[in-house]
């Protein structure tokens, strides 16, 4: 460890940390499990398990098992494991780090090696509430058609073993028939991933799932069960060992696996819950009847934006978010896409200023301390893009609005696909479907069209003569001029 001084972290540590460093104000064996939530990334312990550890220094009494799916989560299974359920928190910007020991995550289940563990959890009546952060390509529903796609393989593996899931759609399937069987009430399930509607497709992945297993517990779902819809929020970079260094220099502690984040953080939640709840609105979370503006408005915002600078930023040789918005043209670009492409488009929102809300955007992605990286942000893309931006993009061509930027944008990631960035250097595309999309991508430059034909991603973009013909024009400057000269030409074209 960087610092033998620091304490490995584990509630007998609790009590002899330094002063500088928050711990629980609260017992954790007075707070019961009653939620279980599947997929503990970084997000996860930087937003909602940050919510329950609020809640419960005033009185809560929810606390949560945490549930790690695929093989991939060994590695925070065994940081977590050996630090009962306790981890960092380092909350960072240009005035200051606070750090705080996060209490309310009680017990670690590494599925892979402990299935029937997890499905006795879920299927205990204890269990009140189902939350999750799978990804938002971890829902198998076809964005276009709005269907579970029931061919997907391990999905065809799980309805062949029902009591021997490995899918999250497989083990909330077989612990709800437990529960049905039983005479135990279902739980409510709480998707906290950034998809539009994200309770519905939630909603529609179990219920169809359910339905191709038996149509009783099907309908039983369909009746008993409520799955909310939320927006989240709170920019969560990945831990790298500078983190670990720090909070052991600064802090005094030996974490495993401590999670950096920003102050700001917001929750939105649909308030329909079939088993009870935590009572978040004392923590700052809103409790609202409909989601749908927060949500809107948040993913077309936010995570465009991101998606945008992304894929621009990391071919013109950027590798975080803060030093592509230390570049004015980058700046710029994403300030106009906001205000003159995305904002006027999207609904009111209750409470909240979009010109205000845009203002701290560029401020949070600007902030200079927590270093998050391009790479993350450009992960996934078949899965982002379809969520983040053509919505954006598609509404804007639908109204006859503005919508270069949005093209740029998405030009920039067909730019990304082809593997090099404008130095020369090679990209490491992180995507299930890195493949399929690189070899169509090597041909966009002279036909976007094979590449626009994988539907389930592009919808119907490649029917847009027009719109396909500027996009490949867009695309040709990126690979003739690089980003930086693009940008600057498009700039001083929009008199921004
Ligand atoms: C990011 C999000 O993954 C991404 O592409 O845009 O993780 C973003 O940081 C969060 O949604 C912020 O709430």
């Amino acid at each position: 460890m960087a610092n033998s001084a620091a304490r490995r972290l584990n509630e007998e540590a609790l009590g002899a940390l330094n002063g500088r460093i928050e711990t629980p104000a609260y017992d954790r064996r007075c707070l019961h499990p009653s939620i279980i939530h599947l997929g503990v990334g970084s997000f996860h312990r930087a937003h909602q398990a940050v919510y329950l550890d609020d809640l419960a220094a005033i009185g809560g009494e929810w606390g949560e098992k945490g549930v790690g799916l695929l093989p991939q989560d060994r590695g925070v299974a065994e940081a977590l494991g050996l630090q009962q359920g306790l981890y960092t928190l380092l909350v960072r910007n240009a005035e200051a780090d606070e750090a705080r020991v996060v209490g309310s995550l009680l017990e670690y289940l590494f599925a892979p090696e402990r299935p029937e563990a997890v499905l006795t959890a879920l299927a205990d009546a204890s269990t009140r509430l189902v939350t999750m952060t799978i990804t938002e390509g971890g829902y198998n529903v076809d964005e276009r058609t709005g269907r579970f796609d029931a061919s997907n393989k391990a999905v065809q593996a799980d309805l062949k073993h029902p009591t021997r899931p490995a899918t999250v759609f497989g083990y909330l399937t077989e612990a709800l028939n437990r529960r049905r069987l039983a005479g135990i009430p279902p739980f409510s399930v709480l998707s906290c991933d950034n998809v539009h509607r994200n309770g519905h497709v939630i909603q529609t992945a179990v219920a169809s799932f359910a339905r191709m297993r038996d149509d009783t517990l099907a309908n039983w779902i369909e009746r008993y069960v409520s799955f909310p819809n939320c927006m989240v929020d709170r920019i969560t970079p990945q831990t790298t060992d500078a983190e670990r260094e720090l909070v052991a220099r600064e802090f005094g502690v030996a974490d495993r696996w401590p999670v950096i984040t920003e102050p700001f953080r917001q929750w939105v939640v649909e308030d329909v819950f079939n088993n009870g709840r935590p009572a978040l609105e004392k923590v700052g979370v809103q409790m609202v009847a409909d989601v749908l503006p927060y949500e809107t408005m948040k993913i077309r915002l936010l995570n465009a934006s991101h998606a945008a600078m992304g894929y621009l930023g990391y071919v013109a040789g950027y590798r975080t978010v803060e030093a592509v918005m230390a570049d004015q043209n980058f700046r710029s670009f994403i300030t106009c896409q906001m205000r003159d492409e995305v904002a006027p488009l999207l609904p009111p929102v209750p409470g909240i200023d979009l010109d205000v809300y845009q203002q701290t955007l560029i401020e949070r992605f600007s902030n200079p301390k927590i270093g998050d990286q391009l790479a993350r942000i450009c992960m996934d893309g078949s899965a982002k893009v379809p969520k983040f931006l053509l919505p954006p993009l598609n509404d804007a061509l639908n109204a006859g609005r503005p919508h270069r930027w949005l093209t740029l944008a998405l030009a920039g990631w067909l730019r990304y696909l082809s593997g090099v960035d404008d130095q020369g250097r090679e990209i490491l595309i992180q995507d299930a479907r890195a493949a399929e999309l690189q070899s169509l991508a090597s041909m966009a430059r002279d036909d976007p069209r094979p590449l626009l034909g994988l539907r389930d991603i592009f919808g119907d973009l490649a029917d847009r003569e027009e719109f396909v013909t500027v996009l490949q024009a867009t695309l040709r400057a990126l690979c003739t001029h690089g980003v930086h000269v693009t940008l600057v030409r498009a700039l001083g074209n929009s008199g921004s």
